[in-house]
């Protein structure tokens, strides 16, 4: 299947280097071309001799399925990522251990064309590879974990749950056997899934370099092995939430491989990129009505997909008073407080946006405002009005020209004095 690819002339440099590295007895096959409309919006190229850590978490749990997967077990080999699946003793105790590793983005990606080009280790059974997308939450750093998510979040970077749904591209069972297309949402795998397709059955060789992608939309997830479709989930029946979230790669043990004398074996991974387009009218705002299922093991009902920022408790969610759904977002303490509730938004179209929200509030804030900053131009704001009926605010014809934006809820205010917040949409319009 390789043979059909289209001739690249987006990375010949990558290509030599790739060539040099590996013989692998062909030429250089090219990356599937995105599909129509979409452009470049990020990539790691992985041409490096150490992950970029200002990009990447490791994925760190000792143990976790039987194994650990560790920092130690990610390389960079001056033009791919090198996933290693080992045995040895790492807790010290005699006994040989099973080892695996992973990255996961620090920026996290909404709609767009997903794509990476990989080689995966299939040569001993028990071996899980896996390119999928699912959000981060805090106690993903628990555990051992890495961490700067616990620093990111502290930091107001990255929301305190942003763990909604996952999508997996394809999950590899070695040594041959690809799991493709699930989507699982929080409460549950909704069954769609491309199951155990071997590389006969999908038309390739997984040991090979290939390239694998997926188109995720409002409508649609469909997922492609170097460049033909091969599973098409319908996302308007899912019933999730979206949110922008992280991308990751990870490579685990799953069962005690058969041959030992195989390991240590690599999941090879030359590229990660990420496309988008407009999709205009579409929310790109995670958990938007807030509606998500909040985790109660994080106090007072945060939000999940929004970050909090200084009085962290006086931001919260209710189910007494609500827009749509059955949750809406309340800024309030019975002390004077500062809070924001906001989102970022990276890698986003630049062009003509526009920010709506239903609120309420008491009135009598120093600041009760809905903002909209970090798109190329200066801050636009729009005071709350005082309304106990869900009242429509807008900012309308937002230029946005840096491929970013934050959207954010601030109140600077006196004891009791509250705002509710429903239904936020950042849409592009043109
Ligand atoms: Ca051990
Ligand atoms: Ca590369
Ligand atoms: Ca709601
Ligand atoms: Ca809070």
């Amino acid at each position: 299947m390789r043979h059909i690819l289209k001739a690249s002339v987006s990375c010949p440099l990558a290509m030599v280097a790739m060539a040099g590295a590996y013989d692998i007895g062909w030429p250089e096959a090219a990356s599937a071309a995105p599909p129509a409309g979409y452009s470049l919006a990020y990539a790691d190229e992985f041409n490096a001799t150490a992950l970029n850590t200002n990009d990447w978490y490791y994925r760190i749990a000792e143990p976790y399925a039987g194994g650990y997967v560790r920092s130690q077990n990610v390389s960079l080999d001056g033009s791919s990522l090198r996933l290693r699946f080992g045995y040895e003793d790492v807790n010290g105790d005699g006994v040989s251990d099973y080892t695996g590793g992973g990255i996961m983005s620090r920026n996290n990606f909404g709609y767009g064309y997903y794509e990476i080009r990989a080689r995966l280790f299939g040569g001993t059974t028990g071996l899980h590879t896996s390119f999928w997308s699912m959000g981060i939450r805090r106690d993903l750093s628990g555990a051992g974990g890495d961490p700067k998510i616990d620093q990111d979040i502290d930091a107001a970077l990255q929301p305190e749950n942003n763990q909604l749904y996952e999508i997996d591209a394809f999950e590899h069972n070695s040594p041959d056997s690809m799991d493709m297309g699930d989507f699982v949402q929080a409460a549950g795998e909704t069954s769609h899934r491309l199951g155990a397709r071997n590389g006969a059955l999908m038309g390739v060789n997984y040991s090979d370099w290939n390239v694998y992608g997926f188109e995720y939309t409002p409508t649609y997830t469909k997922f492609y092995v170097n460049g033909v479709l091969k599973f098409t989930i319908d996302n308007t029946t899912n019933g999730y939430v979206f949110t922008p979230q992280t991308f990751w790669l990870t490579a685990i043990r799953t069962a005690n491989p058969s041959n030992l004398g195989a390991l240590p074996g690599y999941s090879d991974f030359d590229y990660f990129r990420y496309y988008n387009k407009p999709f205009t009218g579409a929310n790109l705002l995670g958990n938007g009505s807030f509606d998500a299922t909040p985790n109660n093991a994080f106090a007072l009902w945060n939000p999940p997909a929004w970050i909090e920022n200084y009085d962290k408790a006086a931001s919260y969610l209710v189910t007494d008073d609500f827009y749509n759904g059955n949750r809406a977002l309340v800024q309030m303490s019975n002390a004077a407080y500062q809070v924001t509730t906001k989102q970022n938004l990276k890698f986003i179209p630049n062009g003509t946006y526009r920010l709506t929200a239903r609120v309420k509030s008491s009135g009598g804030q120093a600041q009760a405002l809905m903002r909209v900053l970090n798109f190329g131009g200066t801050e636009r704001t729009v005071t709350f009005p005082t309304t106990n009926s869900w009242t429509l605010i807008t900012i309308d014809n937002i230029a946005v020209t840096s491929k970013s934006a934050t959207i954010a809820f601030t109140s600077t205010a006196g004891a009791n004095q509250w705002i509710k917040v429903d239904d936020v949409q950042f849409t592009q319009t043109g």
